[in-house]
């Protein structure tokens, strides 16, 4: 049993459970538990209206998704891609064969960098693999420009940007293929699950024979695939979480305001900046803090929140290129990777979900700010 008195960094949303209940006597009566059941292929009709997508592939979860999307392009080589992530985004580079090289970020967004790709560009160079870190888009226009020049194929790990906007259009809709994740710990959770997106019908035909052996038919196998299929229990969860996403998202946009109201003027705590154009679903909530202005490390306050309970966590320390299996490559050398560096050891994100409760945020702002041990 979980204490009722923590304060993770996030809580899944649940479907009501009496609803649950109706979609699992369907399929308890139906004996189609997996395999595109009629619940799967409901669930992936939805989603992709509600994303505002062509194609969706429903996936189990978001680290296969990455595989089947960087399969489905044929990427191997080398992919520039970057250090401030979960580990999931290069293990999946290597899961599919190619190799991750690291490109530093960018201080206001924590995303890739555009203009430090290119130095990085080599013959053996086949694909872009850029994360919307937070949510927030990356610089998109300008990834594919760089794309189209070196002829490079752009997979977005957009498993933090369920439904985020440019301009209002979805930001999925940009890249060759996008790839969500559904765990539950998303925005939008199945449970474990995810998804790849794409404008391609072919890219997407390929994607769902990767997710289900190679198989075409019963006979005919045409690629070296994965099993990484969703089942109906996940697809009727899904559908029923559908109903109510709206309502979590705009939840956490409220919450996210009142902490940055909270916060705005606590020196040494810098906030990810806003950009007009661009709507999320507030998936994560980080802060930055400067050691000598706020007068306290990121780890000190780290362990002082986790004092009065309050588990925040350092998403995303060590970086990737920090960690054991990946040190040893040219690019994850710390001189080449200054920005990600930086923010690594400053990042903290503090909870965030729709149930927060706002003496909750006060509870944490007031520890913040006061910085008192008791
Ligand atoms: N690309 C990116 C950029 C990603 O961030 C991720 C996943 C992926 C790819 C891969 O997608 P998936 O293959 O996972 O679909 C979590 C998640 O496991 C992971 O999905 C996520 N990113 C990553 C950023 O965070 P942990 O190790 O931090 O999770 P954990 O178990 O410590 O959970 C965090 C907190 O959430 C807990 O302290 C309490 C709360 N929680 C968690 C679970 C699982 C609950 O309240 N209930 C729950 O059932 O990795």
């Amino acid at each position: 049993m979980i204490e009722k008195e923590k304060i993770f960094v996030t809580q899944p949303t649940l479907p009501p459970l009496n609803e649950f209940v109706k979609y699992l006597e369907d399929i308890w009566n139906s004996k189609w538990i997996t395999n595109n059941g009629i619940y799967h292929q409901q669930f992936e009709k939805k989603i992709s209206e509600f994303l505002d997508v062509n194609h969706c592939s429903l996936c189990a979860n978001g680290t296969l998704a990455l595989m089947i999307g960087l399969k489905a392009l044929r990427i191997t080589g080398e992919v520039i891609t970057t250090p401030f992530s979960f580990v999931a985004t290069s293990n999946a580079i290597h899961w599919a064969g190619g190799t991750p090289v690291f490109c530093d970020i960018e201080e206001d967004t924590c995303n890739i960098d555009p203009e430090k790709i290119e130095s990085l560009i080599t013959s053996k160079t086949s694909a872009i693999l850029p994360v919307h870190v937070y949510g927030n888009p990356c610089n998109v226009k300008r990834i594919r420009e760089i794309a189209e020049q070196h002829d490079l194929k752009i997979i977005y790990d957009a498993a933090h940007a369920f439904y985020t906007k440019i301009n209002g259009e979805s930001i999925l809709n940009f890249g060759d293929i996008s790839v969500l994740s559904f765990h539950a710990t998303k925005v939008f959770n199945t449970i474990e699950g995810g998804a790849v997106i794409s404008n391609n019908e072919k890219i997407k035909k390929k994607m769902d024979r990767l997710i289900n052996f190679g198989f075409i038919d019963n006979e005919t196998v045409s690629d070296i695939g994965l099993n990484a299929k969703m089942n109906e229990l996940q697809s009727a969860y899904g559908l029923l979480q559908l109903q109510t996403i709206s309502n979590e998202i705009s939840k956490r946009k409220k919450i996210a305001e009142y902490y940055r109201e909270k916060l705005k003027k606590i020196k040494g705590i810098k906030l990810l900046k806003q950009n007009k154009n661009v709507e999320t679903s507030y998936p994560y909530f980080p802060i930055f803090i400067d050691k000598n202005e706020f007068g306290k490390s990121r780890d000190n306050l780290f362990n002082l929140l986790k004092k009065h309970k309050i588990y925040s966590r350092k998403y995303f320390y060590p970086l990737i290129s920090h960690l054991d299996p990946y040190k040893h490559l040219k690019s994850a050398y710390l001189l080449n990777l200054p920005v990600a560096k930086k923010i690594s050891e400053k990042v903290l994100c503090l909870p965030i979900f729709g149930d927060l409760s706002y003496m909750d945020i006060n509870k944490i702002t007031r520890i913040i700010k006061y910085k008192k041990n008791k």
